[in-house]
């Protein structure tokens, strides 16, 4: 029996926010879990190229969304599928980035799940580890500079605070009191390089000391509590008292990516452990037993969300891939005489059918 599902309402904890907002909390962290779920499949079936997981993490990716208003800047990692959910993205936008299809904002040009919308100051992926903390924290700057109040969050891992950037951007941010809120999400393992060969610190919050301000240790999979925190951090950065390091202790309960075989380096045990652990469990089981809802009505919301990815997924499919001749786009304001002439030669040999689209 799961720690959630042994509790009494007696030792509910205090709800941190409002009932039917919770009940907007759990939705969010069920329709993640239903995309996370479709497109593992979908790229099993050779239908998509590649996806990398959240499941598990929902709590920390949706605790620390909730507590951000519009003007922040989130910086994601590649992982943060219910951070772009939670900030209103439409699941349409991302699903035709993943396809890489016509209707994609990135036009195809990006890696599958390195998706970034600008309207909802969520940046593109970053895939090397850690650049985007220096980006964030380069963002909250300037932003203070600007007059704006808002914050700039990185999201990163684990294994991100062995990189360089981690370094520089605490560094930077504690000197110049940037409003920055460090996630970190430590998920327990860097691919298969587990946390406790990451590094000899007792916890990852500890390295803020270094830095000269906060880190906070929290239960990432109690979204009460990353939402808490993340809200203190982000009070604390507008009004000017500096950054803070958070550190969500989660779990990555798929791959790292479809790439990748995680049954190859953990064992089965470990996962069953924070299986019983999961987040959106903890969640639904405090809102039953507080009466707010019935399990009946749970399944029905899985029903529906999953109906709705499934609709989602087939208008995507339906999409080609964009144009072939749109590689001479958004480079140059106008073609220079020698690109014009390539672009005329390759739409012969594109209506010679010598390339293929
Ligand atoms: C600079 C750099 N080194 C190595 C890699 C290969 N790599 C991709 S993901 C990853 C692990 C990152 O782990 P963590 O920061 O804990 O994030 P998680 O994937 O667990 O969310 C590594 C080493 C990379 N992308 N960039
Ligand atoms: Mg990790």
């Amino acid at each position: 029996m799961s720690a959630a599902a042994s509790r009494t309402t007696t030792d509910l904890p205090e709800p941190s926010l409002p009932d039917p907002d919770l009940l907007k909390v759990l939705r969010t962290m069920a329709l993640a879990r239903a995309v996370d779920e479709r497109c593992m499949n979908l790229q099993r079936q050779g239908r998509l190229g590649f996806y990398v997981p959240l499941e598990g993490q929902e709590a920390a990716q949706v605790g620390c969304a909730w507590a951000l208003q519009p003007g922040d800047w989130v910086c994601p990692a590649y992982r943060e599928l219910a951070v772009a959910l939670t900030r209103g993205v439409p699941l349409r936008d991302i699903l035709n980035q993943l396809y890489g299809n016509s209707a994609d904002l990135s036009k195809g040009r990006q890696m599958p799940n390195h998706y970034g919308f600008r309207q909802h100051r969520f940046l593109s992926a970053s895939s090397p580890i850690g650049t985007q903390i220096i980006h964030a924290v380069g963002l909250a700057y300037a932003s203070r500079y600007k007059g704006e109040k808002v914050v700039a969050v990185p999201f990163f891992g684990d294994g991100a605070t062995s990189s360089n950037d981690f370094h520089s951007g605490m560094n930077f941010a504690g000197v110049y009191k940037a409003p920055v809120v460090f996630f970190c999400q430590n998920n327990q393992w860097a691919i298969s390089l587990p946390r406790e060969k990451q590094t000899h610190s007792s916890t990852l919050a500890i390295k803020a000391n270094a830095y000269g301000f906060p880190g906070v240790q929290v239960d990432g999979n109690d979204f009460h509590a990353v939402y808490r925190a993340v809200k203190e951090a982000r009070a604390r950065a507008v009004a000017g008292e500096g950054p803070t390091l958070i550190e969500a202790v989660t779990y990555r309960m798929g791959p790292h990516s479809t790439s990748d075989d995680p049954r190859r380096y953990r064992t089965p045990q470990e996962l069953a452990t924070w299986k019983a652990r999961d987040p959106i469990e903890r969640l639904k089981s405090e809102l039953l037993a507080r009466g707010v809802f019935s399990e009946a009505q749970f399944e029905s919301l899985q029903e529906e969300l999953r109906s709705m990815v499934q609709k989602e997924v087939q208008e995507v499919e339906k999409m080609g891939p964009p144009a072939a001749t749109s590689l001479f786009d958004d480079v140059w304001a106008s073609l220079s005489p020698n690109l014009e002439e390539e672009r005329k030669e390759f739409e012969e040999l594109l209506r010679e059918g010598v390339i293929r689209p």
